[in-house]
């Protein structure tokens, strides 16, 4: 039973089964193999984030000290993302209620204690098109408020096969993970065991990044 949590916000509790949640985490697991986590860095301060990433398909989002940006190539190895996995791109197909494909899934890794700051979406060219959330691993809370920084939050928690779709009225709220939740139940993401050797949660964004006219975002500034 899907929850709308603002207008446009949806919650999808447990909309991959084990089954979906294990084969996804195997393509990650291979995507991951071929595109290795990197450690992005805040604009200007070259700050690390706690959370390490990745991405598939045509564009990467990416963040070191030039800004926030989409790239085709891995800013380590230099070759093009993966594709984007097929359990994904069944979810966007499901979800998003765009006709057009994703360009984008950034995978971000979360290692027990990491967390990710309230932030926007906002470094795509087509606002039209949803963002849609997919979450594997431990469970997470997940705080939303306005569209500006300082509106007030709600939190909800987000579980292994949640997904969770920003579009809409809510497209550029801002939004951020403050703590991930010890879990028991954490076999079917074994193929992650690798990259998340304490354990921990991955959550894969699938997003458009061009407008309809084929232009891409504007290079990313930094916010605030
Ligand atoms: C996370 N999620 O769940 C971080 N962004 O780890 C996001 O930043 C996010 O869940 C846009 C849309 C949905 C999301
Ligand atoms: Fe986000």
């Amino acid at each position: 039973m899907a929850t709308e949590l603002a207008p446009g916000l949806i919650h999808h509790p447990g909309f991959l089964d084990p089954a979906a949640r294990l084969r996804l985490a195997e393509q990650v697991a291979a995507i991951l193999e071929a595109a290795p986590p990197f450690a992005p860095r805040m604009p200007r301060t070259g700050k690390p984030f706690s959370v390490r990433m990745s991405n598939a398909g045509p564009l990467g989002w990416v963040s070191d000290r030039n800004g926030y940006r989409y790239q085709a190539t891995h800013p380590e190895t230099g070759r093009p993302w993966p594709a984007i996995p097929p359990t994904a791109l069944a979810a966007w197909e499901a979800l998003a209620r765009y006709p057009a494909l994703p360009e984008a899934c950034l995978i971000n890794l979360y290692d027990p204690a990491a967390r990710m700051g309230l932030h926007q979406d906002r470094d795509e060219a087509d606002f039209s098109a949803p963002v849609v959330s997919l979450s594997v691993g431990a469970p997470a809370l997940f705080r939303y408020g306005g569209l500006h920084r300082t509106d007030p939050t709600r939190s909800v928690r987000l579980l292994a096969g949640d997904a969770v779709v920003i579009g809409g009225a809510s497209r550029l709220i801002f939004h951020g993970i403050d703590r991930l939740y010890r879990s028991a139940d954490q076999l079917v993401e074994l193929p992650l065991t690798r990259f998340l050797p304490a354990g921990g949660r991955c959550n894969l964004t699938l997003r458009r990044v061009s407008d309809r006219t084929g232009r891409p975002g504007e290079p990313g500034l930094p916010i605030s």
